[in-house]
């Protein structure tokens, strides 16, 4: 292939929706990769922009706002803010991270939509839709519930059923209902416009198939099994009252579809950007449109679809922009071998993981690129974070470094000694790590993040061999000019390490370079030995890494396995039935039972008996009352000391573990067989009766 010569290179990450936080998946499949390559390119000085911002339109959001009580933008505000400071914790290096509710946003979507349709870009079509009558509006798929007619779940929605994974269109649900209103939705006719992709199919089969084979695997082949089918042509419009109004007459309470605006805030958060410091960044259309111009996203899998065809036909009808030259897009992460969901909070997610890592981005960063889902869907286990922390960061890298540092320490006082004569062992050592700059270049260069970093950690294996091959303390004894020698070189592979790792683990890197009194760096310097001249002085060593101990893991299980528990205990709630009622009792039959207020005075557990509590019950008559209940499974005794209970006073006494029950504590039994003590809502004398 030839390599075609940029002057310039644009890098987007996609715009998350603003109705959650971040979570690993997210790290792992977009923004850790996007960050690597632009951090790359900054050290090689060369010409980039880093574009992110949240992305606030689309139903999810609205149906946040709706089950909260608050109004869409209350939830993109909220979200928006909780997202861009997670990325800026973990150091996602944007240039610009914006939204999509910002004025340039609408007034830049709203442009592009109207060149399209003025220039005739667009069909007009009128199709039958979802409406709800009550309501007296649209209903997007997301708004109409129903049970699925593939596995009977009651709770599926109009586009998928989260019980069986099923895609679905909301007019397959059975007895399907609005959940604005709960009203039976009805079909209406509306008209919307729609990009014909099926104009464009040959285009883009020629485009991506002939002209983007370097794309990889994942990409070209979803892209092809596209192409090979018939493309529709589809609505970038929606009956929608959140999102950017369509800018057509008589199209009231229409939005652009959010698929339509989203990619379009990459351009709209480049022009904030650049009309804010027109001198450092330059027009936004130099960014946009000048063919020198490299455009790269870097997306999710799910979203490939949008950025390979959708997107680049919306910006060839309009005419003037360049095209994505690459698209490097994950495949999936999962958490402990299951699929990370939001909804099922199976997830791990960046505020929480700092609050419980503080300090540790990096290793966060490392163990997800070391994982990552590049060429297949790939699985985040704690235990393997807690083994490439503990046996690559600490006792590869951070050890090498630790053993350099302090042996200068030991034997030069922090100062970079000079270097002699150099011997085969110190020439090899040299090559080696001239030898891994090319390689992570070129895994860089080709997106290949895993591998780069495999690489990166490769120059602190050789160090470390280097050193126990050398054996400076023993050479210390009878040749200290020996030992200059080999801490020279030891120290040269050390900043050597902070450039090669500086796009990985910036946190460690900057601190490294603190280390070494490192203030000038840049890529092009990676593989050289002179990177601290002979009598620089170097600081105060300190560990890059530290070990995470098998507690701090073990919490980390067990809170994926309350969130399991809990999870599985939502699901038998939903399918709960209650028991059929029993046969009719005459009402004599009934008031023979004597049910009471009874306050609890005392309350043990019975010995030998996991199942049985001991209670001692004030039940008005001035004599205490001695009950047995099996509910020890569910009440600490002492949480129940105090609390009346309704209990039935006239049942034959029975004698259980050798102590007399002289009555029943009534309690609920619930769906997942635990048992719920009964009370009373306001305060009752001790001895009332029930009826
Ligand atoms: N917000 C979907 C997602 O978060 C969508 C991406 C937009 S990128 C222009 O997966
Ligand atoms: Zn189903």
């Amino acid at each position: 292939m030839e390599e075609k010569k940029f002057k310039r290179t644009t890098v987007t990450a996609a715009l998350p929706y603003a109705n959650g936080g971040v979570h690993i998946g997210h790290l792992a499949g977009v923004y850790v990769p996007a960050d690597i390559y632009v951090r790359y390119l900054r050290l090689k000085k060369q010409d980039v922009v880093f574009i992110g911002g949240s992305d606030e339109h689309g139903v999810p959001i609205t149906i946040r706002a709706k089950k909260e009580g608050i109004t869409p933008q209350d939830v993109c505000d909220r979200y928006h803010k909780i997202i861009k400071d997670s990325f800026k914790e973990f150091g996602i290096s944007f240039d610009i991270y914006s939204r999509t509710t910002s004025k340039v946003h609408s007034k830049l979507a709203s442009d592009f939509f109207r060149k399209l349709y003025d220039d005739g870009k667009l069909i007009e079509k009128e199709s039958e839709q979802l409406y709800d009558p009550e309501a007296k509006q649209f209903l997007a798929d997301r708004y109409v519930m129903g049970t699925c007619p593939h596995c009977g779940n009651p709770n599926a929605y109009g586009d998928q059923c989260e019980k069986c994974g099923s895609d679905l269109s909301p007019m397959e649900l059975i007895n399907p209902h609005s959940t604005i209103s709960g009203a039976k939705p009805e079909l209406r006719k509306t008209k919307n416009w729609y990009l014909p992709l099926n104009q464009y199919q040959d285009w883009l089969k020629q485009w991506i198939l002939e002209g983007h084979k370097e794309w990889r695997p994942n990409v070209y082949g979803q892209c092809k099994s596209w192409l090979d089918m018939d493309l529709q042509p589809r609505a970038m419009t929606r009956d929608l009252d959140w999102g950017i109004p369509v800018p057509v007459e008589g199209a009231d309470g229409k939005v652009l579809y959010v698929w339509f605006d989203a990619p379009i805030g990459y351009i709209s958060n480049t022009k904030e950007l650049c009309d804010a410091e027109p001198e450092r960044w330059g027009s936004w259309e130099k960014w946009w449109k000048d063919p020198e111009t490299r455009l790269i996203h870097f997306i999710g899998k799910d979203n490939i679809v949008f950025h390979c065809l959708i997107f680049p036909v919306m910006l060839k009808a309009h005419g003037g922009y360049i095209l994505p030259d690459n698209v490097p897009a994950n495949e999936f992460l999962n958490l402990e071998n299951d699929k990370i969901s939001t909804s099922r909070n199976w997830a791990v997610w960046l505020d929480e993981y700092l609050k419980d890592f503080p300090g540790k981005q990096d290793v966060l960063r490392y163990v997800l690129t070391a994982n990552a889902p590049e060429t297949k869907d790939n699985n985040f286990t704690w235990k393997d974070f807690q083994e490439r922390n503990n046996s690559e960061l600490v006792a590869i890298y951070g050890n090498f470094v630790n053993r350099a540092l302090q042996l200068t320490k030991k034997y030069w006082n922090g100062v970079v000694p000079a270097c002699g004569e150099l011997l085969d062992v110190d020439k090899q050592a040299i090559q080696e790590f001239k030898d891994v700059k090319e390689k992570v270049e070129q895994y860089l260069d080709n997106f290949k993040f895993r591998e780069a970093q495999k690489e990166a950690m490769n120059l602190a294996r050789i160090g470390n061999k280097y050193i126990t091959e050398c054996e400076p303390w023993k050479v210390w004894k009878t040749d200290p000019k020996r030992v200059e020698t080999i801490l020279y070189i030891s120290l040269q592979l050390v900043a050597n390490l902070a450039i090669a790792f500086e796009p990985f683990l910036p946190f460690s890197s900057k601190k490294l370079r603190e280390m070494i009194n490192l203030k000038n760096f840049d890529w092009a310097e990676l593989g050289s030995t002179t990177l601290l001249e002979a009598g620089h002085q170097l600081a105060e060593p300190q560990l890059l890494f530290e070990k995470i101990e098998d507690e701090a893991i073990q919490y980390q299980l067990d809170k994926l396995a309350a969130t399991k528990k809990a999870n599985e205990a939502a699901e038998a709630a939903k399918d709960y039935k209650a028991e059929p009622i029993k046969a009719n009792i005459p009402f004599d039959e009934w008031e023979k039972l004597d049910i009471r207020v009874g306050h609890i005075k005392d309350c043990q557990k019975v010995k030998k008996s996991n199942k049985l509590l001991q209670f001692t019950l004030d039940d008005g008559s001035g004599t205490d009352r001695t009950i047995l209940s099996g509910i020890a499974k569910f009440y600490k005794p002492e949480d129940l000391i105090g609390k009346d209970v309704l209990f039935i006073a006239n049942l034959a006494p029975r004698k259980m573990m050798g102590i007399e029950s002289q009555g029943m504590i009534l309690s609920a039994l619930n769906f997942d067989g635990s048992l719920s003590v009964t009370t009373t809502l306001s305060e009752v004398k001790p001895g009332s009766q029930v009826g």
